[in-house]
């Protein structure tokens, strides 16, 4: 008996496959300056009934593009550590890409060569609430671009980076993997991670220690390879491991902070 109850799912899961030949449709509001993440589930692609759980070998692999075009549109990126793992969509819309876009997601299951697809319509808007020009971009060392873009880790970081900022509400505006930007894939052996760039923003002033450690003196101490100047207690580690020499700040004002106003070429505009 024990056995037929434990047959039973993956019995059903054969069954089911990827079955699905119509492509199901979604839509989803991203915002402009705002990041959004879409995880493409593999219970999503299954078409599985209801509580019958993804075996966990099935591999399935995703291709997304804009509906009409090879590709993703410039602002979404795709990712997907192995074919256990869910895919995301994820990335930061600009103004330009205000409106309707439509994005054409195909599930492969690797085992069974089932094919689905998934329409994602994106409407595209302006966040709402108060402006957000204190914004900040940390290097975060110790995870890859897929570890940070679930809910509960990119809370995590917010609220543990709270500490370093005027009380105030913070907000995820990007993120990007350290590859996209030029950095090295790290040899599996070294057991180390891609990093990931995470950019935030607030309502908020910074604290007088994030002005601190995105100095010009505190750039200089790096360039010479000596720890930046942080003077405040690094609330974010040991779990987040932030390269406290690559925090770049960006604000709308002129700077009035005297020595601690960074050097022209690491004032970005927001
Ligand atoms: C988000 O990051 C990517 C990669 O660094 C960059 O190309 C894009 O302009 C950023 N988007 C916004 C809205 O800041
Ligand atoms: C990826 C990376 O390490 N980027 C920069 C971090 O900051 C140092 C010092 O400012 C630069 O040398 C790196 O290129």
């Amino acid at each position: 008996m024990a056995e037929t109850l434990f047959w039973t799912p993956l019995l059903v899961v054969l069954l089911a496959g990827l079955g699905d030949t119509e492509a199901q449709q979604t839509t989803l509001h991203p915002l402009v300056g705002r990041v959004f993440v879409h995880t493409l589930d593999h219970e999503t692609f299954l078409s599985l009934p209801e509580h019958v759980a993804v075996p966990p070998a099935v591999h399935i692999t995703y291709h997304a593009h804009l509906q009409g075009h090879p590709d993703l549109p410039r602002w979404l990126r795709y990712t997907q550590r192995s074919p256990h793992h869910p895919g995301f969509l994820y990335g930061s819309a600009t103004p330009e890409d205000r409106g309707l876009q439509v994005i054409e997601v195909t599930a492969y299951n690797r085992d069974s060569f089932d094919t689905t697809r998934q329409r994602l319509v994106l409407e595209i808007g302006d966040p709402e609430g108060p402006l957000l020009p204190y914004q900040a971009e940390f290097l975060v060392r110790s995870h890859d671009a897929e570890e940070v873009l679930p809910s509960t880790p990119a809370s995590r970081f917010l609220s543990a980076l709270g500490g370093l900022w005027e009380p105030g509400e913070l907000q995820l505006l990007n993120v990007t993997s350290a590859l996209d930007r030029g950095g090295r894939v790290p040899l599996p052996i070294e057991g180390r991670k891609e990093g990931v760039y995470i950019k935030v923003g607030s309502a908020s002033p910074f604290s007088t220690c994030l002005k601190m450690v995105a100095s010009p003196d505190s750039h200089a101490r790096c360039a010479q390879g000596q720890p930046p100047l942080l003077s405040c207690y690094d609330t974010l580690a040991p779990h987040f491991r932030v390269d406290w020499c690559n925090v770049t700040l960006s604000w709308p004002l002129p700077c009035s902070w005297g020595p601690l106003c960074p050097a022209s070429h690491f004032l970005r505009q927001p």
